[in-house]
């Protein structure tokens, strides 16, 4: 046989330029057990001041912060992380298709709803949602919209994953989407293979090629990625919800899970219309502060998934103290809305603490406008939700989207824009 033949140092050669090769290819790709999850092994670290210009002036108050240092902040996430969005369109059209479906028990109406622009060539469809709105409901109503929160193409839709673990609070209902419904809110969900599918090769197809059809291949240094693209289409949801007469639109969460998490913090940072924001477990490149390196970082997200990001992202791959900001100042864009932060306790892989020392370093921002953030520097025990206009809590269990966290997230939007809360 011909490896017979092969001297034992010919072997050694061959596994040594194995190993290099390996290496080389993809420096930060290696699988989840490689990285860092030890508290004491976090990098020394100082985080940028969100109420510092940078040209190193001090933001003393709102105005201020409004008209320079926000400003100055986004655009610094839009080149340097997220990419720039598509166009905002002149005019949209909707294409409304409605049923009462028996698995709603008669609490709801749902629809499918097309959103089109007008083009030389006829009306262009951007993407499509399915919404969800209480039937008995007098007034409009306040709602959440988010990316994948559950599988419309089902019969029986069901918003969350259930509960794995008791913590304490059963569903006071059969399913999660009737207790939403019961709650007074509507919900809609976007899907990505409608208008950006979530793959590297083709997530282009949709929203992409119809705005750059001369561009190719992954994002170039300030183009958007797949997680601007997703941001933007929520944005076109709301678009709708202002025309329906059924929907309050000043009311509208956007809330997310993990990758989608990461989506509704860019969305809600973007667009101000949002009322508030909840990002679910969505770890680096959302709520966890890239500078900590605890679990994923900026350089194998970045290698693992190259199309979510603009180019100019990958500059801080194993540099995260290079870059100009850090995932606190996403948080304090959405000031003074309300936003809540949430981390589930087996998901070191998202780094619950840099997900909450985010959220406690975005206070200050809040405090500009008298408005109480987390009010706490603690992360609060298990199963305990905190915070006034930035909510927190960290439960229980994996990386997941549960009963549990969306139970805090209708309290939380009860107080802020809830049913009771309209004019
Ligand atoms: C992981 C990714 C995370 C997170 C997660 C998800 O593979 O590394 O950043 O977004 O996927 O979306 O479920």
């Amino acid at each position: 046989m011909y490896c017979k033949k092969m001297t034992l140092s010919k072997w050694l050669w061959l596994g040594l330029m194995a190993s290099l090769f390996a290496n080389s290819a993809s420096p930060s790709i290696g699988t989840a057990d490689e990285f860092n999850y030890d508290e004491t092994k976090v990098p020394d670290y100082e985080l940028p001041d969100p109420l510092v210009t940078v040209d190193g002036r001090a933001v003393k108050d709102a105005d201020t912060w409004r008209s320079r240092r926000r400003p100055e902040l986004l655009d610094l996430f839009e080149s340097q992380v997220y990419g720039r969005r598509p166009p905002e369109p002149k005019e949209l059209t909707f294409d409304v298709a409605e049923s009462r479906p028996e698995y709603l028990h008669g609490k709801g109406v749902r629809k499918d709803v097309k959103v089109f622009e007008p083009g030389p060539d006829g009306p262009k469809q951007l993407l499509k949602f399915t919404l969800f709105v209480p039937r008995e409901s007098e007034r409009p109503v306040p709602a959440f919209v988010g990316v994948h929160l559950f599988d419309t193409a089902s019969d029986n839709p069901l918003p969350g994953n259930l509960l794995q673990e008791d913590v304490g609070e059963p569903l006071p209902g059969e399913k999660l989407l009737d207790v939403i419904l019961d709650r007074g809110y509507a919900i809609a969900t976007l899907n990505p293979d409608d208008f950006c599918p979530d793959d590297k090769q083709t997530f282009r197809q949709g929203v992409l090629e119809h705005y750059y059809p001369e561009r190719s291949g992954p994002p170039g240094a300030e183009e958007p990625g797949a997680i601007a693209v997703w941001a933007w289409g929520l944005s076109r949801a709301l678009d709708y919800m202002q025309q329906d007469p059924q929907i309050d639109a000043n009311r509208v969460a956007v809330i997310g899970h993990s990758r989608r998490g990461k989506t509704a913090l860019w969305a809600g940072a973007e667009d101000q219309r949002f009322a508030l924001v909840i990002s679910n477990d969505s770890g680096c490149g959302g709520a966890a502060l890239s500078r900590r390196r605890f679990g994923e970082t900026v350089a194998r997200i970045n290698n693992v998934f190259p199309h979510w990001f603009c180019d100019n992202f990958n500059q801080y791959n194993d540099r995260e103290g290079e870059l100009p900001i850090d995932q606190h100042e996403l948080v304090a864009l959405i000031a003074p809305r309300p936003v809540y932060v949430a981390s589930a306790q087996e998901d070191g892989w998202a780094d619950p603490k840099g997900e909450f020392l985010a959220a406690a370093a975005a206070e200050p921002v809040y405090r500009l406008f008298d408005r109480q953030g987390l009010g706490t520097d603690e992360q609060p025990p298990l199963n305990k939700s905190v915070g006034e206009y930035i909510g927190y809590h960290i439960r229980s269990g994996k990386h997941a989207l549960t009963d549990y966290d969306w139970l805090k997230y209708l309290d939380f939007a009860d107080k802020h824009i809830g049913p009771a809360q309209a004019n």
